[in-house]
């Protein structure tokens, strides 16, 4: 019979391990943040493997990283925190963008200025955790397009 501190540490190794790491990407992340309080981070998610969720996320940019939605309320748009988290389906593509579900940064510690850049983890529901470096563009447009030089 195997010590427990052996399965333990099994666990532990495995959970490091970057074998599954693959199966999630994050591309297109970028940050808008229209006052020195708070911000706001979307980008789209891709899952190659089995069905995940994405938990949580944290910066050292801001005090507290929230998920947040939007919902209309007699015809007013509001954000809330999603319970439970985001579910990122096998095989599925989530796309956080402007007007629906995002990552709120709050307590920022510093302001965050067009061209900063700077690093957020996501937490997802099986422990691992993905590291993805952001841009803060407040001139991307609503389709998440980077702004095109006039008469290029
Ligand atoms: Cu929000």
């Amino acid at each position: 019979m195997k010590p427990i501190w052996l399965a333990g540490a099994l666990a532990l190794a495995l959970s490091g391990m970057p074998a599954r790491a693959g199966e999630i990407s994050v591309t297109d992340a970028y940050a808008r943040s229209a006052n020195p309080r708070s911000g706001a981070v979307f980008m789209v998610i891709r899952n190659s493997g089995t069905a995940e969720r994405l938990v949580g996320a944290r910066t050292e940019v801001a005090r507290r990283a929230e998920l947040h939605d939007h919902v209309s309320e007699n015809g007013i748009m509001r954000m809330v925190a999603i319970e439970g988290g985001i579910e990122i389906p096998a095989d599925g593509v989530v796309e956080l963008k402007r007007g629906g579900r995002h990552v709120m940064l709050m307590g920022l510690v510093a302001p965050l200025a067009d061209g900063d850049r700077f690093p957020l983890t996501l937490l997802f529901a099986d422990g691992r955790e993905i590291t993805v470096e952001v841009p803060v563009d407040n001139h991307r447009d609503a389709g998440g397009r980077m702004h095109e030089q006039h008469g290029g």
